[in-house]
């Protein structure tokens, strides 16, 4: 595995290159050209603009998180040819530069959704939370208003304030798109870019939808074994893979983690290794990464990735914000080291036990 951080690029990232290098054993960053909308193209200068400054630190850039998706693919309108052939561009780019892992979504509207970006744990450490109740009372169009005040003046990926003013738009868009639309409107975008993946060798990754359930009536397709299986067949190819999000997945209790990650070998491209709290099955917290601090048991989550021969990046994924750290919500620099750590531990130790076999 290739361990990796997500890094939102020198001009919005108050966390440094360097300080990324200095974290025991960190090879790469993952990271995106944020100044892009979804849709424009991606210039080969730019690239690897990006590329040098990030190798000029002494580390690599490991994949791209992510190359979004214009709505008119997920929607599936006339104009979505100019965006995949833009998508198709990029991806050559990309190639050339010598990046092979490009990570997306296919949520309709919101990207990830949580209620509180700064729910207050006993030890003071704050984190993102969700409650399925004030998802339930909340009007869609005020959700971002509802979360903006913690959001410590950045922008989070997936709520850009452009998007935002266009919500109602937005919604009226998605109206004739049900689960079986999105999923033929995913297929169709792979089977175009599938070309050009083979030729560069590019990954792609899907993240699943987060929570892994549909909110405010939009649907959600990536939220499941049975789902996930059926895309992984839909385009049988090696480079339509998944960005397997512990944290997404693990939304759905029913969800069997480890189970999951077996029933993907060879298909998981990047991974996201959180843990969560529940209070009850629609109520949790993103605790500390520890198993021991959250629900999940994440040794045998990291031993059905070393068991599959999982060999991609891996990050931490949201941390908690700890030691009066101020920052982006979920991506601040401490708790995020402290997982990158602990997930090394294990996978040494694992490692370790399986070679003294
Ligand atoms: C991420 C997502 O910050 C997060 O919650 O897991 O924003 C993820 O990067 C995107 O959905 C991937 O396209
Ligand atoms: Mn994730």
């Amino acid at each position: 595995m290739i361990m990796s951080f997500r890094w939102y690029g020198s001009k919005q990232d108050k966390i440094s290159l360097k300080y990324i290098r200095q974290i025991p054993g960190m090879k790469g960053v993952i990271t995106t050209l944020y100044d892009k909308m979804p849709g424009e193209l991606w210039e080969y200068d730019e690239i690897m603009a990006m590329k040098k400054e990030v190798e000029d630190a002494g580390l690599i850039i490991s994949g791209i998180e992510s190359v979004n998706i214009h709505d008119a693919i997920k929607i599936g309108s006339p104009d979505r040819e100019e965006y995949i052939d833009n998508y198709i561009k990029t991806l050559e780019n990309l190639g050339k530069a010598g990046i092979h892992m490009v990570c997306y979504n296919f949520m309709p509207v919101f990207d990830w959704t949580r209620t509180e970006l700064a729910r207050v744990l006993p030890d003071g450490s704050t984190v993102l939370a969700y409650t399925q109740e004030a998802v339930d009372k909340i009007n869609p169009e005020n959700m971002f208003e509802s979360i903006k005040g913690d959001m410590n003046d950045t922008v989070m990926p997936g709520w850009e304030p452009e998007r935002m003013a266009k919500i109602k738009e937005l919604f009226e868009m998605y109206k004739e798109v049900d689960s079986e639309k999105l999923f033929e409107n995913l297929k169709y975008f792979l089977e175009r870019i599938m070309p050009v993946c083979d030729e560069y060798d590019i990954n792609m990754a899907i993240h699943p939808d987060d929570p892994a359930w549909s909110v405010f009536g939009l649907p959600r397709i990536i939220i499941n074994k049975e789902n996930i299986l059926r895309m992984m067949k839909m385009v049988d190819n090696v480079h339509n893979g998944v960005t397997f999000c512990t944290g997404s997945f693990g939304t759905n209790l029913k969800n069997d983690i480890p189970d999951m990650i077996r029933s993907l070998k060879g298909r998981i491209h990047f991974a996201h290794v959180r843990n969560l709290k529940f209070h009850s099955q629609d109520n949790f917290e993103e605790s500390a990464h520890l198993s021991s601090a959250g629900d999940f048991d994440m040794y045998e989550i990291m031993k059905a990735l070393y068991d599959i021969g999982f060999d991609g990046p891996i990050r931490p994924d949201h941390g908690r914000m700890i030691w009066d750290e101020v920052g982006m919500p979920g991506y601040g620099l401490y708790d995020r080291a402290l997982g990158a750590c602990y997930l090394q531990g294990l996978w040494e130790a694992i490692d370790k036990n399986e070679k003294r076999k």
